[in-house]
């Protein structure tokens, strides 16, 4: 059963509220089915047996993430007991954003808005993200000459990390870090085979041995390890799922942290921006769907972080993006248009960039390391 959609509760706290959810002692989260059915039943008349639905598609939506919570229901409440080691808070806004994110259960409000920029300009675009569990090491480094981001991940019990979109010149940088925070560097990943820098994942590999080098299987560049769609990456306890978003190149990906709420969108989705469509594999057609039907199915309130940012901006929202965002929050055809005429420059280090990330960064790497 699809519940009609409600992008009135951006916000997961309204949201959350709204949803009737509260605490009892501990970490126990009680969901006030028979008052959530009844709001449910206000927004969207045809819903018969929402109480039913909503038990189980939240069981199903937690299970598929991985969340240990038991449950147990009695006439009007879903008692749900998250494990021990989840905060309320983390477990609160957890579930309800994974409950938000979840295909079959969408939410409606009255002015029956439903399309792309039109629905969210009535929408509170400050949400609040979801807060990092005490276990998660995140870290966001720059490049000033390509003006490329840079991530450093962690499980800071287990010590592993991840390494995102590492640029050659910072390679050094990079590895001297992992090694003053005492971390063990697993992979280094690349959302695509970049044309503006060469990737510092083949320096990488040689400064921290044992540090496997990751593309997506579309990208045609060599990797130690290859991706598919949905592909998991796991880091100590933690996991990153590497969803398909080409359009910029064939081969990018996005990887999304579920449980800390966070995208990393590399050249497809940027900072009231997008990434180019005229090299490589480009497609301004595959970006608007890979935007429209696989980033943005992300919770609002889930935090954007690109692989460039030519302004000076840190990371975004997919709300904003949603609602700001000047290219994408245009209709198909007009975006295909902008993305076509943008004449840009080529950038300055494609010639070099990318046959040597199509070793992923194996070739020509500084004698030194
Ligand atoms: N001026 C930069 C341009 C880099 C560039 O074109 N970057 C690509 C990503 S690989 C892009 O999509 N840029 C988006 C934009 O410039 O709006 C350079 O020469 O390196
Ligand atoms: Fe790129």
């Amino acid at each position: 059963m699809k519940f009609r959609k409600d992008r009135l509760r951006s916000n997961l706290v309204e949201c959350f509220s709204f949803l009737h959810i509260s605490f009892d002692a501990g970490t126990e989260i009680v969901l006030y089915l028979k008052q959530f059915s009844d709001e449910m039943k206000r927004y969207s008349p045809d819903i018969s047996n929402a109480e039913d639905s909503i038990r189980s598609r939240f069981k199903d939506v937690t299970e598929s993430n991985g969340i240990n919570a038991s449950f147990s229901i009695t006439k009007n409440k879903m008692w749900i007991s998250p494990d021990q080691n989840l905060k309320a808070s983390v477990a609160r806004n957890r579930l309800v954003s994974l409950l938000v994110a979840s295909d079959n259960i969408e939410f409606w409000n009255n002015d029956n808005a439903c399309g792309h920029s039109q629905s969210t300009e009535k929408y509170n675009k400050l949400v609040k993200t979801i807060p990092f569990t005490s276990d998660f090491f995140f870290r966001q480094l720059f490049d000033t000459d390509t003006s490329t981001y840079t991530y450093l991940l962690a499980d800071l019990n287990t010590k592993e990390a991840v390494i995102i979109d590492p640029v050659l010149e910072q390679a050094k940088r990079d590895a001297q870090l992992v090694k003053e925070l005492g971390l063990t560097l697993k992979y280094a990943l690349n959302t695509h085979m970049h044309a503006d820098h060469v990737t510092g994942t083949g320096y990488l590999k040689r400064l921290l041995p044992g540090t496997q080098s990751v593309i997506a299987k579309f990208s045609g560049a060599k990797a130690d390890k290859h991706l598919d769609d949905n592909e998991i990456v796991q880091f100590g306890r933690h996991k990153i799922e590497a969803i398909c978003t080409p359009g910029h190149t064939n081969g990018c990906m996005s990887f999304i942290v579920h449980e800390q709420g966070l995208v990393f969108t590399g050249d497809a989705l940027l900072i009231r921006g997008c990434g180019r469509t005229d090299f490589q594999e480009g497609s301004a057609e595959k970006l608007y769907s890979s935007i429209h039907d696989r980033i943005y199915k992300l919770p609002n309130n889930f935090q954007v972080y690109p692989a460039h940012d030519y302004k000076g901006q840190l990371a975004s929202t997919i709300i904003e993006e949603k609602t700001y965002n000047p290219r994408l929050t245009k209709d198909k055809p007009t975006f295909i248009n902008i993305m076509n005429n943008l004449n840009l420059a080529k950038p300055r280090y494609i010639d070099k960039a990318i046959p040597a990330n199509r070793e992923c960064g194996l070739y020509d790497i500084p004698p030194d390391a």
